[in-house]
């Protein structure tokens, strides 16, 4: 009995991490998704889960089962494609750990172990949401969210949460650096710039009053730090503000590490607004200006990738997160994007694509009127130009 489980599940896992993945026919020309997310809680190894000797596991059971693998940094090395996603357990606590694949949309495995961070932070309970920045000082960063019991308040689900900070250079060894200090209450989704401005750390922050809501906090912020080892920010300035009746009404955040073009830094960041059916989470895009990346010039209306389908349904659901992309030499653009805090995809582009998606989609017109003008607009120089050519 023993066996025959083991084995059937051997061949479904193996056949699970060598299937090839492949384009869907949702075509928007902004980019192409997948049929198969290239992570679930699948593709983590039977190593991670089961007792494999038969004598303490007679039944073959899971012994510490893996709820989801989700939000992921990303980072390519040496012509291969690494991801360290979010990997939560049955037990609720999230970690991370490296998955390597030679394509970017499929064949991602996860090596033998997890990340086991050092346990500087001993209030700390949970970790997730990695960036990955290959930073211009010849550190790989992973700056994640480092969450803790508030022991101020007696609600058992008062939280705070902190950007924890670590730094390798091959994704084998950790060194683990203090949490980043900022003038705010909490910070979540906070991203290492890869450069120095004006020779200093620059961090995308997103201070917030509470451990859910923002409340105070206007959007995302940056700000500068002198010294990596003892991180911190004494003044942010809030960069892209939420705004009303958006995608970004109730909150907003930077996702992946931005990508530097001819025309400015590209941030792929998450929005959410509030509905009856709960918060939903969209991705955005915005620009921000090359001799200033706290300077923004550009910004699409709308979103990015919202999810469809089966993206829909998961622990919490409506929700698309980036934290996120690998750019090869040659422009093209591999975005990995988790659907309802379960599971993650690929969606694949170019830089040019986004440039083009970033400046030459109208920006958010604000009212509902000045949107169908927009509209309208457009398909009267369509009508034109179908009626000449
Ligand atoms: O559940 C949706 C997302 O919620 C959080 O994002 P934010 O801080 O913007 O609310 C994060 O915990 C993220 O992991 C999660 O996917």
């Amino acid at each position: 009995m023993f066996k025959e489980n083991y084995t059937r599940e051997l061949v479904k896992y193996e056949e699970l991490i060598t299937t090839k993945n492949s384009v869907t026919q949702d075509y928007n020309g902004i980019y192409e998704r997948y049929e198969n997310p290239v992570l679930t809680r699948k593709h983590t190894p039977l190593t991670w889960r089961y007792d494999l000797n038969p004598e303490t596991n007679p039944y073959f059971m899971e012994r510490l089962g893996i709820n989801a693998v989700l939000n992921s940094g990303a980072i390519e090395l040496n012509g291969k494609f690494y991801l360290v996603p979010r990997i939560e357990g049955h037990d609720r606590k999230s970690f991370f750990a490296v998955a390597e694949s030679p394509t970017g949309i499929d064949q991602f495995r996860f090596w033998d172990y997890p990340i086991l961070l050092e346990d500087t932070e001993k209030d700390e309970t949970n970790v997730y949401d990695m960036r990955l920045t290959k930073h211009e000082d010849g550190y790989i960063y992973g700056v994640f969210c480092s969450e803790s019991k508030d022991k101020e308040n007696p609600d058992l689900s008062a939280a705070v949460a902190q950007a924890g900070i670590v730094r390798t250079k091959d994704l084998k060894v950790w060194e683990r650096l203090p949490n980043l200090r900022t003038q705010s209450a909490q910070q979540r989704n906070v991203v290492l710039h890869p450069e120095f401005v004006n020779g200093k750390y620059a961090f995308y922050t997103r201070p917030q009053d509470g451990f859910i809501s923002t409340g105070s906090g206007g959007g995302i912020g940056f700000g500068l730090c002198e010294d990596i080892t003892n991180p911190f920010i004494e003044k942010e300035i809030i960069i892209n503000s939420r705004k009303y009746h958006t995608i970004t009404e109730a909150k907003n955040g930077a996702g992946a590490v931005p990508i530097k073009t001819d025309k400015g830094w590209l941030h792929i960041a998450h929005g959410v607004r509030n509905t009856a059916a709960g918060l939903r989470y969209v991705t955005y895009l915005f620009v921000t200006a090359l001799d200033d990346p706290s300077k923004c010039i550009a910004e699409p209306s709308g979103y990015f990738i919202a999810p469809y389908g089966k993206e829909r349904v998961g622990d919490v659901s409506n929700v698309t997160f980036i934290n996120g992309a690998i750019v090869r030499e040659g422009g093209a653009v591999y975005i990995y994007y988790a659907s309802s805090d379960t599971r993650l995809h690929v969606a694949t582009t170019t830089i040019n694509q986004l440039l083009d998606y970033a400046f030459n989609t109208p920006a958010d017109a604000q009212r509902s009127v000045l949107c169908v003008k927009q509209r309208c607009e457009l398909i009267e120089r369509n009508l034109n130009f179908i009626k000449n050519s």
